[in-house]
């Protein structure tokens, strides 16, 4: 049977998807405007995922070191027990939820341990950086429909690896390439840009805020700027005496662009017709990662290119706008006006220390130890409270339970959800039944909820999708027929230069702070990109064997007393992991790359030492300016 549903993973093209339940095949649904019927290499291979042998399809208590299979009766009467006592001190619970699966059902458990009164997480480990510095120039999160990139003459893209992360962006690229739009792509090189560019720059890791401001500078004094835009913004006096005051050598010496190069950025947005601005997710991973985003906004604006067609700046829109809340729909329980939060980047010191202590936590759809920095930190933190996981696998955060929670995953239940690049609305039809003894999260709530001394209730399933949609005016049976829906916004995003501040002006970044100045120990700098073949950690065991692979640039100057052959270690303040070197070409000499998500319970995982760190906005977490170095010795 073929039945059209979604992705519902982690990813901004939200895909619209064809599941083939007896070839057990996923294709792109050929009727979705933004999926048009490809999908990419996680999506495709799924069902490698649900059929895994590697997979927990049944209840796991912990026994000593080890797990033993049990039923959802015992499972989920003992979690009962130790919530019931939990809930005198509501604080003593946490819950931590990632982005594991998304969705309006996918909602439950953050809006359970709410009305539980439960402490919380806050700070973010993707994207809230950039959203805070977008939020802060155009006072409202919006970009251009993404189909609008194939009216722009120019691209400039900062740092998006669309090969790697949008693989239907990079459709929507292509397609423009072919009618004449030009790219230009900034990063710290050994990603896919040049697969989609006419041109590279190659930048020093963390500092776009240098070129961004250079380029401005050349604004400054070419002089001939467009006086309606300026209108329209609150501070531009600020900046420009901001920009007045800096040297061109030195904003490029800052960044280690050529003058050249600084020039020719001008230039893509300073010629005749529209310059589209991209904006990746990784250059907000850097300690001024917001006022990175926040300069490059401002080069878009200055040029003219914003509330345009063609133009506009491209960071993300909230997967959750046309969505709506259904928490108000639970019964029982209440939800108490502040709730303790707990720092996500630094999980296990928070952990330590926190009074009163967590005594239970609750996790799913994030494989935390995983994920956030200093994560042996974490694992060794949720040895004290009472853990309960919900995830599908022994990853580095399962291991650390008391109860593992087999949840039924994508394909094996129903959701909507929304997307942070397009504005569709798909639906994720249940396509097969839960593997094993699986559940949704859903259910699993719903029934612990049931079991409490003072029980929590959830409103059924279908209650909660039609009142989610109520945001969007989307007609749940539309989307039963068709499987995705489309929520009008407008296409060009602050037409008329009308922004979301309350007087309707933008407002410029007035502060430009320097780089922090290398550690003589610790020369290079750690980039812990995406992967192209799976999602974060979300990747099938077998392939986790065998020392990781970091890549460097042939001018890293590790080179100098480094032997790539010989054994190799990656170091930081917070420990060293054994490394495989591959030496290309076109690397920034600073940058040491690699692909993120492996666990660390082979070895892999480099969370393990990346101290906690956050950036400049939003409580944003500054993975990227992970300082390191490799040597042979271990050390
Ligand atoms: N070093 C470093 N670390 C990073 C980053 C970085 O740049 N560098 N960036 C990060 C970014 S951008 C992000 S968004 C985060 C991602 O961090 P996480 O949200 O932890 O991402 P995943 O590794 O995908 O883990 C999601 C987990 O959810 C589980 N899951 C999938 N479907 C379901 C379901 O239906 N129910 C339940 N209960 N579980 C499910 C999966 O099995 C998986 O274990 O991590 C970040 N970590
Ligand atoms: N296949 C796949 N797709 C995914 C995901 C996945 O895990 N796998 N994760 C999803 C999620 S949650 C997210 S947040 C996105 C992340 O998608 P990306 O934007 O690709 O994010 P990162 O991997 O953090 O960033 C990697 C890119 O940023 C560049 N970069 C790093 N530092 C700098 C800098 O200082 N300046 C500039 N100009 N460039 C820099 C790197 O060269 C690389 O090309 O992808 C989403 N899509
Ligand atoms: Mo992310």
């Amino acid at each position: 049977m073929k039945i059209v549903t979604a992705c519902t993973m982690d990813c901004g093209d939200a895909c619209s998807l064809l599941v083939d339940t007896e070839r057990r095949t996923v294709r792109g649904n050929p009727k979705h405007p933004f999926t048009k019927g490809f999908c990419c290499k996680k999506g495709a291979r799924y069902f490698r995922r649900l059929d895994s042998d590697e997979r927990v399809v049944e209840p796991l208590v912990r026994r000593g070191e080890g797990f033993e299979p049990t039923d959802w009766d015992t499972a989920l009467g003992l979690i009962a027990d130790r919530l019931d006592a939990a809930r005198r001190v509501p604080e003593s619970i946490l819950h931590v939820h990632g982005h594991g699966y998304r969705g309006i059902l996918g909602t439950a458990s953050t809006n359970f341990f709410e009305r539980l009164g439960a402490s919380t997480v806050y700070g973010c480990v993707c994207d809230d950086t950039g959203i805070e510095a977008c939020l802060r120039d155009f006072g409202v999160l919006n970009h251009n429909d993404p189909e609008d990139i194939l009216n722009s003459d120019r691209v400039v893209n900062w740092g998006r690896d669309m090969t790697r992360c949008s693989v239907h962006q990079l459709a929507l690229l292509k397609q423009a390439r072919k009618h004449g739009t030009e790219v230009l792509s900034i990063s710290p090189g050994g990603d896919g840009t040049p697969e989609f560019s006419d041109v590279n720059v190659v930048i020093r890791p963390g500092t776009d805020r240098f070129l961004a401001a250079a380029v401005l500078k050349l604004f400054l004094e070419a002089g001939d700027l467009n006086p309606w835009v300026l209108t329209r913004t609150a501070n531009w006096p600020a900046l420009r005496g901001l920009v007045d005051g800096l040297k061109f050598r030195d904003l490029c010496a800052a960044c280690d662009v050529p003058a050249e190069d600084a020039e020719m950025v001008y230039e893509w947005y300073a010629e005749r017709g529209n310059t589209a601005t991209v904006v990746g997710w990784g250059l907000q991973r850097h300690r001024f990662g917001g006022e990175n985003v926040r300069f490059i906004n401002a080069v878009a604006m200055v040029s003219g290119n914003i509330g345009v067609r063609g133009g506009g700046a491209y960071f993300n829109i909230s997967s959750g706008r046309n969505l709506g809340s259904w928490a108000h729909l639970i019964e029982g329980g209440e939800t108490p006006a502040t709730r303790r939060r707990l720092l996500l980047q630094d999980l296990g010191a928070e952990l330590r220390r926190a009074d009163p202590p967590v005594d239970f936590v609750w996790i799913d759809g994030h494989n935390v130890v995983n994920q956030v920095p200093d994560g042996l930190a974490v694992a060794e933190a949720l040895a004290a409270p009472f853990t309960v996981v919900v995830d599908g696998f022994l990853n580095d955060t399962a291991l650390c339970a008391d109860v593992i929670l087999p949840p039924a995953l994508m394909f094996e239940r129903r959701d909507v959800l929304g997307s942070y690049v397009h504005n569709y609305v798909n639906l994720c039809d249940r396509a097969l039944p839960p593997r094993g003894l699986a559940r949704p999260d859903f259910d699993i709530l719903a029934d612990l909820g049931s079991r409490l001394r003072e029980p929590v209730r959830l409103p059924d399933e279908e209650t909660c999708l039609r009142e989610g949609l109520k945001a969007s005016a989307v007609s749940f049976d539309e989307l039963l027929e068709n499987g995705f829906a489309r929520v009008n916004h407008p296409f060009v995003a602050f037409e008329n230069l009308v922004f979301g501040h309350l007087d309707g002006l933008y407002r410029f970044p007035e502060a430009l702070h320097p780089e922090p100045a290398p550690d003589p120990d610790f020369p290079l700098q750690l980039l812990t990109v995406v992967s192209g073949e799976s999602l974060h950690s979300q990747i099938p065991e077998a392939d986790q064997r065998g020392v990781p692979t970091v890549r460097i640039g042939r001018t890293n100057p590790a080179l100098g007393v480094l032997d790539p052959q010989g054994d190799v270690y990656l170091v930081t303040d917070l420990g060293a992991m054994q490394v495989r070197v591959e030496v290309e070409d076109g690397l920034h000499p600073r940058a040491v790359l690699m692909r993120r998500g492996g666990w660390m319970k082979y070895g892999q995982g480099a969370n393990a030492i990346i101290h906690p760190s956050v950036t400049d906005m939003a409580f944003g977490t500054a993975y990227y300016s992970q300082a390191c170095r490799l040597e042979n010795r271990q050390p």
